[in-house]
């Protein structure tokens, strides 16, 4: 049993290895990492980026596909075990209300969070620039597309996994239109998931050098005892180019744009081949997370050196005490961001 409460349901097929013994990582990686490789369907170079959901007693993601022409598109997957999995051919087909085939341009970086008795995908496209682009689905059959949340320029976009004081929230990342040096979270209330609003700012870049560029969502937030726990991205600048780490931060669970607790260290930083070397070297990038009520155990999937997708574990007294013991939020982070 942990001491703090995960408030997410249970979980008891969660894809689990216990902590490495010697490990002070509050993350640990799967020992077989990565768990899908390249060409890992028909006319799609990579997988990476992300994310999956426990469904109907097994496991079903939405992927990002690069494909042989270089342009993203979202796959569907299933899997037993959250470990190994089978994807469809062909990419998802969105279409509008009416039914009609509505594609976007492209679709990459995916979430997939059910609220209420719906499934959500959100992704970033091209709207007239990159923006957020969201789609719903109740059988993974049908996909159909909803209104772009924001306007151009945002890139990362994360929903709650519930309403709060009766409203949708979503986190973005506002950003330009090219590889973004720069980049705060804000999070963004609906009354209806159409109309957005009440923007609120959540946290900025800070000063631990490994996350002093530009942070953004990564796993929808996870609902505990101590708040909402975020896994999020920060990234540092180097002669080499962009580092990609995993933070973790937790958000007040009725007015989250207020940190209550921010890790000044990451959770994990880019150090197997597999994360260190590939078509973006040295990139973690969570965008998702599964857990377990009863044990407190969460397992973690991340894109690798956009390239892979990696899992990693923690538990929720593991990684909550950390994030404590090495809390450095200020007032920045405090504040309930609206200026
Ligand atoms: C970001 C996004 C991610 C990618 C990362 C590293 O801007 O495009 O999809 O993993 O860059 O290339």
């Amino acid at each position: 049993m942990s001491n703090v409460k995960l408030i997410t349901g249970n979980l008891p097929n969660i894809p689990w290895q216990d902590k490495p013994k010697g490990t002070d990582s509050p993350l640990w990686r799967y020992t077989e990492n990565p768990i899908i490789g390249r060409n890992p369907v028909k006319g799609v170079a990579r997988i990476f980026n992300s994310a999956v959901v426990p469904y109907e007693g097994s496991f079903i993601g939405v992927f990002r596909g690069e494909q042989k022409n270089g342009i993203p598109y979202i796959y569907l997957g299933r899997s037993k075990d959250g470990i190994h999995w089978n994807f469809e051919e062909n990419k998802i087909e969105f279409t509008d209300e009416n039914g009609n085939p509505f594609m976007p341009p492209y679709a990459y970086d995916p979430r997939l969070v059910k609220v209420e008795d719906t499934y959500y995908i959100i992704w970033c496209q091209d709207a007239y620039g990159a923006t957020i682009g969201m789609a719903k689905t109740t059988d993974f059959k049908k996909f159909v597309r909803i209104e772009n949340p924001f306007l151009p320029f945002n890139r990362n976009a994360v929903l709650f996994p519930r309403k709060v004081n009766d409203k949708f929230l979503m986190l973005s990342r506002p950003s330009d239109s090219g590889h973004t040096p720069f980049g705060d979270i804000f999070v963004s209330e609906s009354k209806d998931m159409e109309y957005w609003g009440h923007h609120r700012h959540v946290m900025s870049k800070k000063g631990n050098w490994w996350e002093n560029l530009k942070i953004g969502g990564g796993t929808a937030p996870i609902e505990t005892s101590e708040g909402w726990l975020l896994f999020y991205h920060g990234v540092t600048n180097t002669c080499n180019g962009f580092v990609y780490s995993i933070g973790g931060v937790i958000l007040d669970i009725d007015e989250p744009s207020r940190v209550k607790y921010r890790c000044s260290d990451f959770l994990l930083t880019p150090e197997m081949p597999y994360e260190e070397c590939g078509f973006v070297p040295n990139v973690c990038f969570p965008c998702a997370g599964l857990c377990d009520a009863e044990t407190g155990r969460i397992a973690v999937y991340y894109g690798c050196a956009d390239s892979y997708v990696g899992l990693a574990f923690t538990t929720a007294d593991t990684v909550i005490s950390y994030i404590k013991e090495h809390d450095n939020a200020d007032e920045n982070d405090r504040e309930i961001g609206r200026r």
